[in-house]
This record gives C-alpha cells, sequence and structure tokens, in this order.
C-alpha cells in the first residue's frame, strides 16, 4: 500500500507555475508497442512567480534524448517526472520519449482501442504522452504532427495540412494539457456542416469504424441541435473551421471535451432504433451536448487548478439540463434530475465518500468525478440562477466569460462575475461550495387570523472533516393553495439565510395549504409532517409540475416506510386512489405518469431510514416494495390492459418526447401487468419488437417474473455480434434478479463468453449493475461484497480508474446492521492488502475505511 497521506494534495497550498507555456510543437510516430513523441516547447519564466526550479510531470516515458535551446541536457529523471538545470529566461525544450499505447490498459494517456490510437488526457493523463507542465492553469498554442500508416489521423484544432502517413494539425486557441487529443484509425466519417449565426461554415465529422456508419444521423443531428442552442440561448458560437467526434470501445467515462475533437465512449454516441432504447436516445443528446458546450464552459474559459473541476462541470451538466428541458419538456428533466439527486447524490452526501462541491483536498483527482461534483455542482448554479433571477443570470454569464475567455479560472471568479453583474452578495452563497453534506429543512406552520407564518430550521449533519455546519444560503420557492387548489399566493422565492426563520403571509381568508420547495428548488431534504390526506390533495391539484409528482412520491414513501417498520402490511387506499386517478388522466403527460407510478428507490428508502436512526434491512426493503407493486397491479388490474393499449405507438419509431413518454408509460405498465399474467403481455411485446426500448422492457418484465429464459436466450442469439446491444443484454439479466439469485448469475455472466472485462463499460455491464442491485448486493451472508472484491482486485492493476470508481460501491458502509459491516470491511481489507494497489483505488479503501 502506498503512503497516501504523504501524497494529499490541499487546495490551499495553490502556487502558480513556475514556468509558463508559449507554444507546443508535437510530432509523435506511431507504433503500438514503440511510439515516438518529440516535443519542441517555448517556456519562458512566469513573471508571477518567484523562481522555482524546473519541473516537468511525466509517467511511464522512455527518455531519448532532451536539450535545452538546442544543447542536449541530461535531466534527473523520478517515476513522476523530470527536473533539469535551465537558463531563468525563455528557453526551447526538446524532448524525445518513447510509450507503448498498445500495452496501455489503464485508458490514460495515449492508449489502443480496437485497433485504433486514441487518447484521455484529463485530469491527468497527457504526462503520460510526453513531459510537460501538465496542469489546467498552463495555457498553450498547440501544433501537432502525426506520422503513421492508418488512414485517418486526427488532433485538436484546425487541419493544416497532409500527405500520405502524416496529418499537421494546428489549436489557435490556448488550451492546458488536459485537452489534448489524437486520434488515428482505420475510420469512416459521417459528415455534415453547420453555419454559425455570424456566417461561418463549420465542417462536423462522427468518426466511428464502418460498421457502426449508420448508427451516426442521431448524433449528428443531436450536435447540431446543441450549437444552435448556445447560441440561441447564450449567444455562444463555436470557434473552428471543423469539430470532430471519434467512437472507441474502450473508454472509462461517457465522453471527452478536447478541443475540436471530443473522443466518446461508443455507448454514448452510437444510436439506432434497433440498438438503443429511448433512454440511450436522451442520454446520447445530453452528452453530446454536454461535452459541445463545454468548449466554452471547460476549454475557453478552464480551471485553474483541478479543486475547480465543478466550475466547468456543475456549470456544464447545468447547461445540458437545460438544453434538454427546453426540448422535450422542463417538468419531467427536472423530477429525473432530482431523482439522480435523492437518489445517488443524498447517498454520497450521507456516507464516508461525502464531499464539498469544491474539494479541499485529494490524492487523486480522478476519484472525484462525483455525482457531488458534476449533479451537486449544477444545482448550485441553478440556485444562484434562481436568486438572481433571468437577466442576472444573463448578465453575471456574460461577465463571467467577457472576463475569463482564454484563462484558467476559479470559483471565486465565478461568483464575483454574479456579485458584480447583479449587486448580490453571495458571500454566504459561496458556503455551498465548501461545505458537504445535504442540508434538512425543518417546515412547520401556522395560521391565525388571515396570517400565514412558514417556519423554517436548517441543519447539516456532520460529514468527514467537517464536524460544524454554518447556515447556508437556500432558495426555497414555495406556493400557496386554497382548498380548491387554485393559488392564493403564486410561485414565490424564499430565502432561508438563518438556522431558523419565519416567513409571513397575511391577507389570507382561510388557511392555505403550501407547496414546499416547488421545481426542487434547492438540493436539500424536506422534513414536515403531512398528512396523507394533504398529500393526496397536492397529487391532485398542486400547479408546480414537480411538487405534484413529489406529493405522490411522498405518499408511496410515507406507506414504504411505515410497511418496512412494521415488517409489512397492506399499502395505503388513499395512496391507490392517488395513482387511480392520476393515472387514468390523459391531460397529463404520459411520462409524469409513469414517473408517479415509479416507486421510491431501495437507496432513497435505505437514506430515510438511516438518517432516522433506524438500520435499514435490504431484504426487507426490497420485500416490501415488491409488496407495494404487488398490490397496485391487483388493485389496478381493471385499469391496466386499457392504459397499456392506449400507450402503444403505431407510428414509425421516432425517439421523441411524445413517443417515448408513451413508451415509458406502457413499459412501466407492463412490468405491473406481468405481476398478474404470468408475463403473457410481455411475451406478445418481445416477439413483436421492432425497437430496443419495446424489445428490453419485454425482456426485463419477463425475467421479472421468472419467464425471461426463452426470450433471454432469444435476445443472446439475435445480438450476440453487437457489442453495445450485449452490454444490456448482460446487465438486464443481473437488474431483474431476485435478490437471493443475483450474485450467482452474477458470477455465471462473469465466465459467459461476452464477457471482456478489460472492456470497462462489459465490466460496468456486470459488476456495476450488481453493485447498482441494492438487495442482491447486501447479501446478508456477503457474497456480493466477496464477489465485487475478488474482481476489483483483479482490474486494478489494469484499470485503476474504473477499479477506484467501482470501490465506490462500498459507501453503505456505516449504514447497514453489524454483520454486513463486517463483511464489507473484510472486502474492503481484502482490496487493501492487494500487491501494488493503485493510488486512485488505495485513496477510495482509505476514504471508505476511516
Ligand atoms: N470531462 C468529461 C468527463 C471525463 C472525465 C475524466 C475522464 O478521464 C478520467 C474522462 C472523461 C466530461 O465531463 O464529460
Ligand atoms: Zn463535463
Amino acid at each position: 500500500m502506498q503512503d497516501v497521506a504523504a501524497s494529499t494534495i490541499h487546495l490551499a497550498d495553490y502556487t502558480v507555475p513556475g514556468w509558463l507555456v508559449d507554444g507546443v510543437h508535437l510530432t509523435v510516430r506511431l507504433a503500438p508497442h514503440a511510439t515516438r513523441v518529440l516535443s519542441r516547447i517555448a517556456f519562458r519564466p512566469n513573471p508571477d512567480s518567484p523562481p522555482v526550479p524546473f519541473t516537468l510531470h511525466g509517467e511511464d516515458l522512455r527518455l531519448i534524448h532532451a536539450a535545452i535551446d538546442g544543447q542536449p541536457v541530461t535531466p534527473v529523471v523520478t517515476p513522476t517526472g523530470l527536473t533539469c538545470d535551465t537558463p531563468r529566461s525563455a528557453f526551447v525544450w526538446e524532448a524525445e520519449v518513447e510509450i507503448a499505447p498498445a500495452a496501455n490498459t489503464a485508458l490514460e494517456g495515449l492508449y489502443m482501442s480496437n485497433g485504433i490510437y486514441c487518447t484521455q488526457c484529463e485530469a491527468e493523463g497527457f504526462r503520460k504522452i510526453t513531459y510537460y507542465p501538465d496542469r489546467p492553469d498552463v495555457m498553450a498554442v498547440f501544433t501537432v504532427r502525426i506520422e503513421g500508416d492508418t488512414p485517418v489521423l486526427l488532433s485538436n484544432g484546425d487541419p493544416v495540412a497532409q500527405g500520405p502517413g502524416w496529418a499537421e494539425w494546428h489549436d489557435p486557441w490556448p488550451k492546458p494539457a488536459y485537452l489534448f487529443a489524437l486520434v488515428a484509425g482505420d475510420l469512416v466519417a459521417h459528415s455534415d456542416s453547420f453555419t454559425t449565426l455570424d456566417g461561418r461554415c463549420v465542417a462536423l465529422n462522427l468518426w466511428v469504424r464502418a460498421a457502426d456508419l449508420d448508427k451516426c444521423e442521431f448524433g449528428m443531428g443531436a450536435l447540431k441541435r446543441a450549437m444552435a442552442w448556445d447560441e440561441r440561448v447564450y449567444g455562444l458560437a463555436y470557434d473552428l473551421s471543423v469539430f470532430n467526434i471519434v467512437a472507441v470501445d474502450d473508454f472509462n467515462m461517457g465522453a471527452m471535451e478536447n478541443k475540436g475533437l471530443n473522443i466518446f465512449n461508443a455507448s454514448a454516441v452510437l444510436a439506432s432504433p434497433e440498438t438503443s432504447t429511448d433512454a440511450d436516445f436522451r442520454r446520447i443528446e445530453a452528452i453530446i451536448a454536454h461535452e459541445y458546450f463545454h468548449n466554452w464552459t471547460g476549454n475557453r474559459i478552464t480551471c485553474r487548478d483541478w479543486f475547480q473541476l465543478c466550475l466547468k462541470e456543475g456549470l456544464t451538466v447545468f447547461r445540458d439540463q437545460q438544453f434538454t428541458g427546453d426540448l422535450h419538456g422542463h417538468a419531467v428533466k427536472r423530477i429525473e434530475d432530482a431523482l439522480v439527486m435523492r437518489n445517488r447524490q443524498f447517498q454520497e452526501d450521507a456516507g464516508p465518500l461525502a464531499h464539498p462541491v469544491r474539494p479541499d483536498r485529494f490524492v487523486e483527482i480522478n476519484n472525484f468525478y462525483t455525482v457531488t461534483v458534476y449533479e451537486k455542482g449544477a444545482e448550485l448554479v441553478g440556485m444562484l440562477k434562481r436568486l438572481v433571477g433571468d437577466d442576472g443570470w444573463r448578465a453575471g454569464m456574460d461577465l463571467y466569460v467577457a472576463r475569463h475567455d482564454g484563462h484558467a479560472a476559479t470559483i471565486e471568479d465565478w461568483l464575483a462575475a454574479f456579485q458584480d453583474a447583479t449587486g448580490r452578495d453571495l458571500t454566504q452563497f459561496m458556503r455551498w461550495y465548501e461545505q458537504a453534506g445535504t442540508p434538512r429543512l425543518t417546515v412547520t406552520d401556522d395560521y391565525a387570523d388571515g396570517i400565514y407564518r412558514l417556519h423554517i430550521a436548517q441543519t447539516t449533519r456532520a460529514t468527514p472533516d467537517q464536524p460544524d455546519k454554518p447556515p447556508l444560503h437556500i432558495p426555497v420557492a414555495i406556493g400557496l393553495l386554497d382548498d380548491t387548489g387554485a393559488e392564493v399566493v403564486p410561485t414565490t422565492l424564499l430565502e432561508v439565510t438563518e438556522a431558523q426563520q419565519t416567513f409571513t403571509f397575511d391577507g389570507l381568508s382561510a388557511r392555505p395549504v403550501p407547496s414546499i420547495l416547488r421545481d426542487f428548488s434547492a438540493p436539500v431534504i424536506v422534513n414536515r409532517t403531512v398528512d396523507a390526506a394533504e398529500r393526496a390533495f397536492l397529487l391532485a391539484h398542486d400547479t408546480d409540475p414537480f411538487n405534484r409528482w413529489d406529493a405522490g412520491r411522498n405518499l408511496a414513501r410515507d406507506m414504504a416506510l411505515r410497511l418496512i417498520r412494521t415488517g409489512g402490511g397492506a399499502p395505503d387506499p388513499g395512496y391507490l386512489a392517488g395513482l387511480r386517478a392520476t393515472l387514468t388522466d390523459d391531460t397529463l403527460d404520459p411520462a409524469f405518469r409513469a414517473l408517479v407510478l415509479t416507486l421510491p428507490a431501495d437507496n432513497d428508502l435505505t437514506i430515510a431510514l438511516a438518517l432516522d436512526g433506524t438500520v435499514p434491512d435490504p431484504d426487507l426493503i426490497h420485500r416490501v416494495r415488491e409488496d407495494i407493486r404487488g398490490a397496485i397491479a391487483c388493485d389496478l388490474t381493471d385499469i391496466l390492459p386499457d392504459l397499456y393499449a392506449a400507450q402503444q405507438v403505431t407510428a414509425p419509431y421516432a425517439p421523441d418526447a411524445s413517443q417515448a413518454g408513451r413508451r415509458r408509460l406502457g413499459n412501466a405498465v407492463l412490468m405491473l401487468l406481468s405481476l398478474t399474467d404470468d408475463g403473457a403481455a410481455a411475451q406478445a411485446q418481445f416477439d413483436a419488437a421492432t425497437n430496443m426500448t419495446q424489445s428490453l422492457a419485454a425482456l426485463g418484465a419477463l425475467l421479472s417474473v421468472g419467464r425471461g429464459a426463452a426470450a433471454a436466450q432469444a435476445f443472446h442469439d439475435r445480438w450476440q455480434h453487437d457489442r453495445l446491444v450485449m452490454n444490456k443484454w448482460l446487465a438486464i439479466q443481473i437488474a431483474m434478479a431476485p435478490p437471493e439469485q443475483a450474485v450467482a448469475i452474477t458470477d455465471a455472466l462473469t465466465r459467459h463468453p461476452a464477457f471482456d472485462w478489460g472492456n470497462p463499460n462489459r465490466f460496468r455491464s456486470v459488476l456495476g449493475t450488481l453493485a447498482a442491485h441494492p438487495a442482491g448486493f447486501h447479501r446478508a451472508d456477503g457474497s456480493g461484497y466477496a464477489l465485487l472484491a475478488d474482481w476489483l482486485i483483479r482490474l486494478d492493476p489494469v484499470n485503476p480508474q474504473t477499479t477506484a470508481r467501482m470501490v465506490s460501491a462500498f459507501d453503505g458502509l456505516g449504514r447497514f446492521d453489524a454483520g454486513r459491516q463486517v463483511a464489507m470491511r473484510t472486502a474492503l481489507a481484502r482490496i487493501r492488502q492487494a500487491p501494488a494497489l493503485s493510488r486512485d483505488t488505495t485513496e477510495m479503501v482509505n476514504r471508505l475505511l476511516r
């Protein structure tokens, strides 16, 4: 195990770079086992820095030679970089190094995926390509020459020249090394173009393997929609003559925003109705937009240091959420984003891995690409927008871009732009970036003599390293309804800044029904004792769609928690009646109705129990959820067949919101129908399906009632040559497995010929799906933990990043009963003892076990 404490990096220790780069010339001579990288870099001392020795980052490089101003030098080389005596004035550094992309299984730096050379440099991968000051506040103009015998040779920026076996690229926009990219391979392009608002024609290419050319059209359309949206909404246009996207099979994350050359996990860009679900289409569009939006929020304005990761990620997620909402409807999108927060981010906040949106220390920054930095980071941006209003938001964004274009910025810079543009004091708001944990608002109310008062108290529990939590500046949107559902006070933003505060509304003729935290206006938990009748009233009448949905979810949640606490029982008639009324209300968007039908996730219930001091029992939680599903299926048996039939789409498949919403509701109903018809409707749908949404949903429904064997085999036989579809085939068998069989099924699938565990998508489809199956993973006998640990120990030397991310599956540590705690600790201790455990995984295990 490594000495991690010694290598912890602290935000407080930031110092400006000692040397700046005026220009970079790279020549890359490609060969699978011996690629040569020649660099020529113009350095000058940073006038803002005291004199410091010249050091460059570098890892896994074989230095062939180095020179300064043409004179050979012999630097001192260490496993993490080199130092060298240099003049105290500007000079040109030259180096030649050798690397072995074919042996790079970590998928960081230059590596090979199915014969295609590609790079991943965020966060600190460039140092595996050549010696360089690999930090985001060193920005430089890059010129790149690639030499190789593949038909396509790509890098950032604009193409300069090319000939047989070589190509040159020049990126005029100064950038940090993490945005460098190179791709070379036997690829073909789906091409198109986009004309910017100021009339420039941009060539667009989506580069794929020839067999995937029929899966590019949707992604290209998504890119063009994103380009037009960013111009229209933010006045931000693309800034090069060409925008290239490349699909690769082996990739640790979804995609990467390299300047002018985005590299995508194939699963995040390739789409066709036969092989992709509606959810895939939506996700692909959002990721393409996300990476494109980074061109301004991340690339033109980048981060000063990696502690500021949320500066680009929170803002860019917020922008992609806005984009999806604008295109497909805000209500459903807001509910989905809130579900991610509640089911995943609140869990992270409540466990040993809790960290602020802007962390102040790390060992390995790759471990901080989290739901807290990304999704909670986006929530902070959304709260800021609510606080400054739409005009203030645009003024602040414009000022932020004008001030920091071409520079590396901080969260302080970000908030200062809004403070200066709007005059609002954001000092207290800054705490959101520094303070981990989910605030809890306790809300009570009273009414007398026409005056209604809301009392709001805020608390945030201690999190690792942060025992005390001063109050936050929380925008709480509320509305007040009368007993017919009419708004007596329309949506109003309350600004909660104190530990306890009272808000008064006068002139009311009767006690109103409050609708609190409308549109999920802040990432907080609201504690308010509300009876089922009031919840049912809001489910029927709330004028805020988010809170209308939330009323139904709270009804279900209160009921589930009650049944869990009492060990079982019958569901509330009030809940079932509310559900019936909502599902049969054809004025409501089917996607919204599908969301109302979705029960609170196991994770959500687990956290609620743990926060209230009850030790959650994963088996019981699962059983109660299943019992409720069974009761719903029984109670609604008279309406389900018609409801299902009404959602069937006869028009040719389109992944639009209208069709997708109907399929979503239809498939949610199908899951219930299967409980009462032994899977007959699901089998019929499976047999007739002409698109992946219908086919996969039917397979899932069949598997969920133990009738999926034949369908699973048929699905396998049809799709065994399609790597992306086979990921779905692997995952769904585990996701739908009964808890007591999930580990055995996972284990069996790891022996299936399709399980190529070095491929991150495959690994996640199998082990990641087990980790996301709460009752399957948290088996009382510890078998789920043991199986995951076995595989993580095997994966770590091959791919530390993916291993470390998946170790977070153990973050229930501290939440469950003593037996499970011991089993989790045993599994983690085994991982910790693995020989030469990576720094990535070591940090995660240590944070979990501290
Ligand atoms: N910046 C990318 C995500 C990303 C992050 C890290 C990676 O490798 C460690 C790869 C991609 C995004 O936000 O889309
Ligand atoms: Zn991003």
